[in-house]
This record gives structure tokens, sequence and C-alpha cells, in this order.
């Protein structure tokens, strides 16, 4: 079986978006869609969210699921705002619950449940949801972050930071909880894989400024440039030189409090007002 998948680019952060549908049912997930943030403002606006909702509802599509690969450090997650506007079921990979665990503590966020409460479904390896007559597979992805899953459907598997673009590599593995022998045994799932899944990445910076590309093959992915005549020692040594020169994500320290909270943004205290925390260090 073959769904139709749409992908919503979203330039700033390089994110690539994605509605799965299934062409026979007209039913859909919604897989990683983005907050607009505007950092230097501090405001959050809906414009990525709108746009695939104008989407689904200009091809009369139902929504079974909003779901995100892993709580992104780079940007923030439109979950909750599209659960709000669809009343769809939001998921995440279980192991969120160990993430949230792992930020709670350094960045002092009491007030977070670490219990993955925020979403209405947390889903484990081989777990399997239903996308009108579909089914959406729940594959373990541990290595750019403890908690990342891939999602399979048909021919079609939602990698996310994983595997990029052959000419891109393959995604960060310095986050807490990362893993760059992780992410090697995680690739080797992916090789394993039917020939002719058509591979999804969830983000792509287009080196050179090459045109934009988001799919790709396990025949294509032979040539990763990261990857290509490299043993697992080779890549992990590799990966971790290459971390070490990668400075955090613009968004990170805020992002993170947004994501590990299911998408939500900061409530509003008596006076209206909403606060993000910006955790500072001092050292020289
Ligand atoms: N400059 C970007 C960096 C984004 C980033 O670190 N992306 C992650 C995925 S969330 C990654 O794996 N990047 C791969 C790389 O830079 O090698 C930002 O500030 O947001
Ligand atoms: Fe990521």
């Amino acid at each position: 079986m073959r769904p139709d998948v749409k992908a919503f680019y979203d330039a700033p952060t390089g994110s690539v978006q994605y509605v799965v549908a299934d062409p026979v049912s007209a039913h859909c997930a919604i897989i990683d869609p983005v907050l607009d943030f505007d950092r230097s403002a501090g405001r959050f606006s809906t414009t990525n969210a709108d746009t695939i909702l104008d989407y689904i509802s200009r091809r009369g599509l139902a929504v079974d699921w909003i779901l995100d690969t892993h709580p992104h450090a780079d940007h923030m997650s439109a979950a909750h705002y599209l659960h709000d506007r669809t009343g769809a079921p939001t998921a995440i990979g279980a192991r969120v619950i160990e993430v949230q665990g792992i930020w709670q503590e350094r960045y002092d966020l009491p007030a977070l449940k670490a219990d993955g409460r925020q979403w209405n479904r947390l889903l484990a390896d081989g777990d399997v949801v239903q996308v009108g007559g579909m089914e959406l597979c729940t594959v373990a992805a541990p290595g750019h972050t403890l908690a990342s899953v891939i999602y399979s459907i048909g021919d079609a598997a939602f990698i996310n930071d994983t595997i990029f673009m052959p000419d891109s590599g393959t995604a960060r593995t310095d986050f807490p909880g990362g893993s760059a022998e992780d992410l090697w045994q995680t690739i080797s799932r992916i090789k394993d894989f039917p020939a002719e899944m058509r591979l999804f990445a969830g983000h792509d910076y287009r080196p050179q400024g090459r045109e934009l590309a988001f799919e790709s093959s396990l025949a294509s992915q032979e040539g990763n440039t990261h990857l290509a005549g490299r043993s697992r020692q080779q890549f992990i040594q590799e990966r971790q030189a290459r971390d070490r020169t990668l400075p955090f994500p613009d968004l990170m320290l805020l992002a993170l409090q947004v994501n590990l909270d299911g998408g939500r943004w900061p409530g509003a205290d008596g006076a209206g007002r909403r606060f993000l925390k910006m955790p500072v260090e001092v050292g020289w």
C-alpha cells in the first residue's frame, strides 16, 4: 500500500512536516508539525500549522493522529495546537518520559510532570495505530535522542533525524540522552527495511544551497556521506568528533520547555503574561 505523502517545509528551521494519508479512506496523520516562534520578539504564531489545517480541509481529510518523532531541540512542536483545532489524539515515543526527567533536572522545571501525560498516547517499539484503513508502525530509533522513533506506514518511513539526505549525512548525537552507538544501531535497523521503502527525513539543510530534498531510498543511502565505507567504529568516532564542533541549536533551551510539555506554549499568569525560562551558566 502506498500512502499519499505531502511535505511542508519550514525554511527558518530546515524542518520537514508531513501529512500522510490513506488514499482509500482519506484519513491521515500529521507528523512533526512546527509551531512558529519569533525568538527576538518572543512571539508564537501558527502559520505552519494553519497551512497544514488548510491543506487538510481542502483535501477533505480526517485527522487520526498528530505525531512527533522526538522531542525536538531546534523548533517548537505544534502538536498541542493541532490537537485543540482538530480533536485528534497526540502521540510521541514512549521514552520521552526519560527525556523529560533529564531536562527537568538540568533546567529546574518543577512544574513539568515527567510522566508523559502531555500526550494522549506514548508509542513504544512495535506499537501499531490505525490511520484510516492503514497500519502505522512504531520503530524505536534512539541515537539523536533517547526517545526518537520512526513511523512506518505502507511503503513510507518517516525516519526523521536519523539519516538525512545522502549528501547531508546523519543526525547529531550530542544532546543529553543522545548516543552515536545507538544511532549506528538504529541505522542498521533502517538498512533492514524493505528495499522499496520511501525514506522521509525530518530536516533538510540544503547543503551548498542545493534544491530542497527530503525523500531518499535505501539504495541512494548507500552513498550517505557519513556512512559510505565506514565501519561502526569509524562512524562513531567521526560522529562524535563532528558533534564536538556543533553549537547548540538557537532555540534549544526554549524549545525543550515547550516540547516536553507536548507543544504547549506557557500558560498565562494573572496579568496575562507568559514566560519561558532561560537557563544560564557562568564560567570563564
Ligand atoms: N543551526 C541549527 C542546528 C540544528 C540542528 O542541530 N539540527 C539537528 C537535528 S534537530 C541535527 O542533527 N543537525 C545535523 C548536523 O548539523 O550535523 C539550529 O540552530 O537550529
Ligand atoms: Fe531533531
